[in-house]
């Protein structure tokens, strides 16, 4: 693996878990904070602000020159995207989840080079399961390697479904209508992170959201092509800042994935 890979991977790994203390220390007291909107269904607490602003230091400390996208911008400093290396960031993934006590949330880091995603890594600190994948080195789950589905049948397996008040429900009732009409079952579990996770990890047959954010999905989108699974050129049309479907799937479920979404390549 490549030097610059190997050192950011290693860093993301520790920064990660060190977020994910500091957004469990908050996890057992979200009663206390204060939930602001940032729209329809879209909150923030100052845990969101304070891990990313953790993140941000720890990161941009051991790797000064590189660029930072974080979700909340909680740094204060200017949006700086570097074309040799940029961070992107989402502190805390599954915000609702966190907010109301439900256990599924997690920490999403990854780092983007020449335009592409490189390094992805999602920590998820309930379970202390920490997912990481580089360019060539595949995808890991606690230093064991993923085995990323067999299904070749929607049928077959479970299929992750986001949703998110940025597009008209249609989208979202349209593709569930193919799913379950096909024999498909859906998950929503509120965070698009944790979800891409489990495409890479075997545990979802595929994953599709109509709008999704970059913080919210790099990481992932890095981890199921290391695993072996598609993912939809996600970042084209400045899917960097304004975001884009995402639509990912287990090698064999590809197409009838595609299909669930509506997409056509
Ligand atoms: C969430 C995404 C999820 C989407 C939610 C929300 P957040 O990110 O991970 O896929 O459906 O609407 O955007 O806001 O919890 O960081």
């Amino acid at each position: 693996m490549q030097r610059e890979y190997l050192l950011r991977l290693e860093k993301a790994c520790q920064v990660a878990r060190s977020a994910g203390a500091l957004a469990l220390d908050y996890y057992e007291k979200r009663d206390e904070l204060a939930i602001d909107s940032k729209g329809l269904q879209d909150r923030v607490t100052l845990a969101d602000q304070e891990v990313e602003r953790h993140i941000y230091h720890k990161i941009i400390e051991a790797f000064p020159d590189d660029g930072f996208l974080g979700e909340e911008m909680a740094s204060g400093e200017p949006l700086n995207l570097v074309e040799e290396g940029t961070w992107v960031v989402d502190p805390i993934d599954g915000t609702d989840c966190f907010i109301y006590g439900i256990p599924c949330w997690c920490i999403s880091i990854a780092w983007m080079q020449a335009g592409e995603a490189k390094i992805g890594v999602i920590y998820d600190p309930l379970h202390d399961e920490m997912y990481s994948a580089s360019p060539g080195q595949g995808a890991e789950l606690n230093g064991k390697k993923l085995q990323i589905s067999s299904a070749t049948d929607l049928s077959d397996g479970i299929t992750g479904m986001g949703y998110s008040t940025r597009v008209e429900p249609i989208a979202s009732i349209e593709a569930l209508q193919r799913l379950m009409e096909a024999g498909g079952m859906f998950n929503r579990c509120g965070s698009g992170a944790l979800s891409l996770a489990w495409v890479a990890a075997g545990r979802l047959i595929g994953y599709y959201e109509p709008h999704i954010n970059s913080w919210d999905c790099l990481a992932g989108i890095v981890l199921v092509r290391e695993a072996g699974g598609w993912v939809n050129d996600f970042l084209a049309d400045d899917g960097l800042t304004r975001g884009n479907p995402i639509i990912a799937a287990a090698p064999g479920m590809v197409r009838k994935i595609q299909m669930v979404s509506g997409y056509s390549s």
